[in-house]
Formats: structure tokens, C-alpha cells, sequence
């Protein structure tokens, strides 16, 4: 069999037997799948000896880098000395015992983790955390969640509910009860009037209005992405962290910072709270605390929380693999990157501030109303008439034109609704960032002819 027919095969047993997240299954097996094998640095290349660059790093996820030999050995080592062993009856292992404690270190005032295997889990796990804190704390009416329309926080019944997805929230009967949504500080969108300042204040206000319409008796937590990264890296206004945490503090509601996307110094911080100055009192994280190498995620507890956790008998919770060993081993060696490497430092000073002088130079394109990018994490809003900040008629349908043609060009970028979106690995060169803007470029030209052609504008 030649390469050619290795990949007709292979498109045609993913068909057969692989149902695919996220995905339209009748038409990604009516187009046929990309089956990507080899990466290294920022580069993928797939069955068919394609090169892409990868804008995304992966799911967001592969801040080191492809290609981490060290990563790769130091799981190899783990796995050949103790493969598994369970949290759940007084027992650990030393990886995770390493990792806790280096974690500890990065978010000062969170000194304890616990472990999931992903994002989701682990806002799941907040769910239950959170009720049970305020039980042990005599207040067990505090049950209720703010989150906001449009933000991301997992997939499970618990994630999807958090989060803000009317569109997921509509296959199967979500929120479940004692969710509440409100507005996102998506001033391009949402901002009429407004400066991004005022509107801001104004978003901010609405967790409080929220709130109050409920009762603060009954509500244990807001929770929010420092920046909604798949609702399209919505970047909010300065005023927005502060007067959340201000309006939070005065009500007693914890605060809950999804730090999936952020967290692991996407945003030039090690925590995109840092990055926007506020002190949260939970931090989900996963994605870059193994840069995908291997699957983990957890939830970080303020000092003050897990004193009150600590002292209240047993939280039953857990998962069968919360805290692999051979997770934390990757974890260690992908966080020993990081800091070996300065890699936090370069997305905050270095590569981050190249990359978006030239990110930010492309809302001189005509089809872009909005270009933005904090630490290594952009997003472009097309529009058919910037000054008007206006939409086109179905959203989703330019951004696709927009992203396959990157993808044509060599270019992994991603498209929410019409919004295009980019998040390189930290490793990423000046050259590559040249490389990236370039071929964004070319791909806003072809989504800007495709829509004149189609009368789009
Ligand atoms: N919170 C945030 C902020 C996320 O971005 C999760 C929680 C869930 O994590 P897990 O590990 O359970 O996936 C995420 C995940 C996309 C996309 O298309 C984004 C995510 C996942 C899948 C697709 O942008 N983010």
C-alpha cells in the first residue's frame, strides 16, 4: 500500500468507528478528516506531508512547544517505576507530591490543589467544592453560580452549565438549576455607545444586579475566564476585573477564575487573574499545566478556603486518576520548561509584544473592525462596515471562508462566529510570527474577495 492509500484507509476507518467532539460527523466524514502525525516547535505535518503552523497550539493547550524529548523521558521514567496508584485511601505518590508543591509556588496564597484529568472536571469538582464550603460554614443557602452568556467552562453537565452556550445548553436540557448567565464584557459587540471603560462598569455592574435580584443569601460563586478564549477571546476592559471583585467581596461570593486558557502564562503572567489584578478565590486549571502532552487539570484553593475544607471531614469526591503520577511527571517537566526557558516572561515582554504590534497592525485590513492580543492570545473581528461596528447577516459564515483559507496557506488559526482567533505556542520565533501575520493576511484577502463575490458586502 502507498501513503495515498494508507490515508484513503485511514480517513475511512475513523468513519466507521470515531465519533469526533464538536463535530458534524455526516459532513467531516463527507469531506474527510485531517489526520495530522508528526510536529515539532510550531510546525505540524500531516499524512499527506503538509506543513501547517500551528496558531493554536493545539487546543490552546501546546504553550512548550512540540517536540519536548524531556517531557516525553521524564513520563517514560514514571511510567516504567510506578505506573498508578490512587489518592483516595491515605495514600499519594512523589510526582504529584513535587507538583503540588510547585504549583504552590507560582500563585502565591494557593498553596493546595486538587487534581482532575481535565477542565471540565475540574469545574465540575468547583460545583461541588463551593456548595460544600458554604455548608461548613453554616451558610448552605449559598448554592447559586453567576457566569456569563458566551463563556466557556467544559463540557460535562456541570462545565456546559457554567457555561454560557445557548447552543449546547439546547442539546439536552441545560443549565441545570441554579445557574444564572449574565452579560460578557464584549465591548466591540456589546459596547453600543460606550466607551470600553464605561461599558466595562457596566457589565461589571450587571454580576451585582444579578446578584442582588437573587438574593446574596443564596449565591456561592461568579465565575469567569480572566479572557473568554472560545467565545472569542474576548479581552475585557480594564475596569471590568476590578469592579467584579469589588462588587463580589461586598456580597460575600467567592470568585472563581477559569484559568484553562490563561493560566500557564498565555496572557505574559502565570495566571491571567494576575494579569488583570484581581485575587480570586479558586482557579481552574488544565490545558498548559502539561501543554497537552498528557491529559490533567485541578482546581487551585485560596489559603483561606482549604483551611475551612481542611477542618470539615471528608469531601467525597474524587476521580479513579485524579493526579496521575505519570500526568504530574509531565507537568513537572513541562513547568521546569517554562521557567528554564523564561517562556512566561518572553510571551509577556518579548514575543508577545512583537506578535501583536503586527496582529494589531491588521485592523487596518478592511474587513477587520476589531484586532486584539494580550501576552499570546488575539482575536480579529470581521465586519462588512467598521465604522458601524456591524455584523454580517449569518454569523459564522466569513469566519469559515477566512479560516480555510489559512488553512490553504499553511495557517492553523481558529473562527468563532466571525471572529478569528490565534494563540501560538510561546516558542514561537519573529520569524514565525512574521510567517503567521503574513499568512493571516492572505487569508483576510481571500475572505474579503469571497465576500464581495458572494454580496456579503
Ligand atoms: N474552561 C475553559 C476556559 C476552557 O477553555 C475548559 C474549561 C474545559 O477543559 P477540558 O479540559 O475539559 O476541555 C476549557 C476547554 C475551542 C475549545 O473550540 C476550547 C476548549 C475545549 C475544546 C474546544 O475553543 N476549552
Amino acid at each position: 500500500m502507498n501513503d495515498a492509500d494508507t490515508a484513503i484507509s485511514l480517513r475511512a476507518r475513523n468513519a466507521r468507528h470515531h465519533i469526533h467532539p464538536f463535530s458534524d460527523m455526516d459532513a467531516l466524514n463527507a469531506e474527510g478528516v485531517r489526520i495530522i502525525t508528526h510536529a515539532e516547535g510550531v510546525w505540524l505535518r500531516d499524512i499527506e506531508g503538509r506543513q501547517f503552523l500551528d496558531g493554536f497550539s493545539g487546543l490552546w493547550n501546546v504553550a512548550v512547544g512540540y517536540g519536548r524529548r524531556e517531557i516525553a523521558e521524564a513520563v517514560n521514567a514514571q511510567m516504567l517505576q510506578l505506573p498508578f496508584y490512587n489518592k483516595f485511601f491515605k495514600s499519594t505518590t512523589i510526582p504529584i507530591i513535587e507538583l503540588a508543591e510547585m504549583l504552590s509556588e507560582l500563585a502565591p496564597g494557593f498553596s493546595r490543589t486538587f487534581f482532575t484529568n481535565s477542565g471540565s472536571e475540574a469545574n465540575d469538582t468547583i460545583i461541588r467544592m463551593v456548595r460544600h464550603y458554604w455548608q461548613l460554614r453554616g451558610r448552605p443557602a449559598k448554592t447559586h453560580f453567576i457566569a456569563r452568556r458566551n463563556g466557556y467552562h467544559g463540557s460535562t453537565v456541570g462545565g456546559a452549565s457554567l457555561g454560557g452556550m445557548a447552543w449546547m445548553h439546547a442539546q439536552g436540557g441545560l443549565p441545570i438549576p441554579g445557574v444564572t448567565h449574565v452579560a460578557q464584557p464584549w465591548w466591540w459587540g456589546d459596547g453600543g455607545d460606550m466607551s470600553p471603560d464605561e461599558f466595562g462598569l457596566w457589565a461589571a455592574r450587571e454580576v451585582g444586579h444579578a446578584i442582588d435580584r437573587l438574593g446574596a443569601e443564596t449565591v456561592a460563586a461568579f465565575i469567569g475566564e480572566p479572557v473568554q478564549g472560545a467565545g472569542g477571546v474576548i479581552v475585557p476592559p480594564d475596569t471590568y476585573w476590578p469592579e467584579v471583585e469589588r462588587i463580589c467581596r461586598a456580597r460575600d461570593v467567592l470568585i472563581v477564575s477559569d484559568e484553562v486558557i490563561c493560566g500557564f502564562g498565555r496572557l505574559g503572567h502565570w495566571f491571567g487573574s494576575q494579569r488583570f489584578g484581581f485575587r480570586p478565590d479558586l482557579m481552574t486549571i488544565a490545558k498548559g499545566i502539561t501543554s497537552g502532552y498528557l491529559p490533567m487539570g485541578g482546581v487551585m484553593v485560596s489559603d483561606a478556603m482549604a483551611d475551612v475544607l481542611g477542618a470539615g471531614g471528608d469531601f467525597f469526591h474524587g476521580y479513579t486518576t485524579s493526579g496521575h503520577p505519570a500526568c504530574a511527571a509531565a507537568a513537572i517537566a513541562n513547568i521546569g520548561i517554562l521557567q528554564r526557558e523564561g517562556l512566561v516572561e518572553r510571551v509577556g515582554h518579548v514575543i508577545g509584544p512583537y506578535l501583536a504590534e503586527r496582529w494589531l497592525g491588521l485592523a487596518q485590513h478592511p474587513l477587520v473592525g476589531e484586532a486584539r492580543m494580550v501576552g499570546l492570545i488575539g482575536g480579529l473581528e470581521l465586519t462588512p462596515d467598521k465604522s458601524l461596528r456591524a455584523r454580517f447577516p449569518k454569523a459564522g459564515e466569513i469566519g469559515t471562508v477566512c479560516r480555510d483559507v489559512a488553512y490553504r496557506a499553511g495557517l492553523i488559526l481558529r473562527a468563532t462566529g466571525d471572529c478569528m482567533l490565534v494563540a501560538p505556542p510561546f516558542v514561537l520565533s519573529e520569524a514565525e510570527a512574521d510567517m503567521l501575520v503574513e499568512r493571516t493576511r492572505h487569508a483576510l484577502d481571500g475572505a474579503l474577495e469571497e465576500a464581495v463575490r458572494r454580496g456579503w458586502m
